[in-house]
């Protein structure tokens, strides 16, 4: 009988499917796919699947992020196992029609090619159940202002490593709100030099200090809008 809370630990500790050597604890044993698909066979539905399993998953490791209980590698191995999951249950769950926690868009602004943290906040969004538009690096205003366009409703999010390039944000900010768009387009930035003072001074609706925090601070906006 398949077990929620063994996918759930399987996200935990990153394993991925069994051929997967890590950990090497777990050699041989099911991981993440196996265990999905095994619950899908026995008929579990795809929204608890992700829900209760991959999320539920996702979810503790992101506390224990947020706690300095674990580090980058773990939660990057642990968003792989759960995108693996993800890959057999993406299809059931567009079929049954279940729609994501909401769309967030990320970027990380013109000049600047970080990416490494960038992916951690999508991946831990992703996790959190919300569809992913990942613009990459390197990306310019205006990009972000199309992309806002073509997905209504959603939260756009963007990142900056370098001094140099943060200052970018504020005129991509002040494009997306000139451009009088007939809804509300809610921003929030994160990186390195970025700070809360930053973000008060150009007007965006949040600032995250790290990927945990960026998921708590979007499903909060998430509410209020
Ligand atoms: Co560069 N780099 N780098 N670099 N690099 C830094 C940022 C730097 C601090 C190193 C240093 O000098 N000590 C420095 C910036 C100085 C400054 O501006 N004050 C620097 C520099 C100067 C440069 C170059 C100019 C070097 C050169 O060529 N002379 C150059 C610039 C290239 C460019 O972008 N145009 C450059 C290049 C590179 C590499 C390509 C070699 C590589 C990037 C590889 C990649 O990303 N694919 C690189 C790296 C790896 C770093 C360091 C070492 C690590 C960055 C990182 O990935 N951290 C970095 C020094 C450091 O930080 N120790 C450095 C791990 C990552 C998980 O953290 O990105 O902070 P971070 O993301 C966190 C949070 O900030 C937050 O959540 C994440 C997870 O918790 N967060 C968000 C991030 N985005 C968010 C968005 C949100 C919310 C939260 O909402 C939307």
């Amino acid at each position: 009988m398949a077990n929620l809370k063994d996918i759930a630990e399987n996200v935990i500790c990153g394993k991925a499917d069994k051929n997967a050597a890590y950990p090497p604890s777990r050699k041989g044993q099911p991981g993440v796919l196996e265990l999905v698909e095994e619950a899908i066979k026995e008929g579990v539905s795809p929204i608890e699947i992700l829900n209760e399993g991959l999320i539920a998953g996702m979810e503790v490791v992101g506390k224990r992020f947020k706690a300095n209980e674990c580090y980058v590698p773990e939660v990057l191995i642990a968003a792989r196992a759960m995108k693996t999951g993800m890959v057999v249950l993406q299809p059931l769950l567009v079929a049954t029609g279940v729609k994501p926690a909401g769309t967030f868009i990320i970027g990380t602004v013109k000049g600047d090619l970080h990416d490494i943290g960038k992916n951690l906040v999508a991946m831990m969004l992703e996790g959190a159940g919300f569809k992913i538009v990942d613009l990459g690096i390197d990306v310019p205003g205006q990009k972000f202002l199309e992309a806002s366009k073509e997905n209504r409703g959603a939260i756009v999010g963007m990142s900056a490593l370098l001094t140099t390039t943060m200052v970018g944000m504020k005129s991509n900010v002040d494009l997306i709100r000139s451009a009088s768009l007939d809804f509300q387009v809610p921003i929030v930035i994160g990186g390195a030099p970025v700070t809360q003072e930053y973000a008060d001074e150009i007007g965006v609706d949040g600032y995250a200090t790290d990927a945990a925090s960026a998921v708590d601070l979007v499903k909060s906006l998430l509410k209020a809008n």
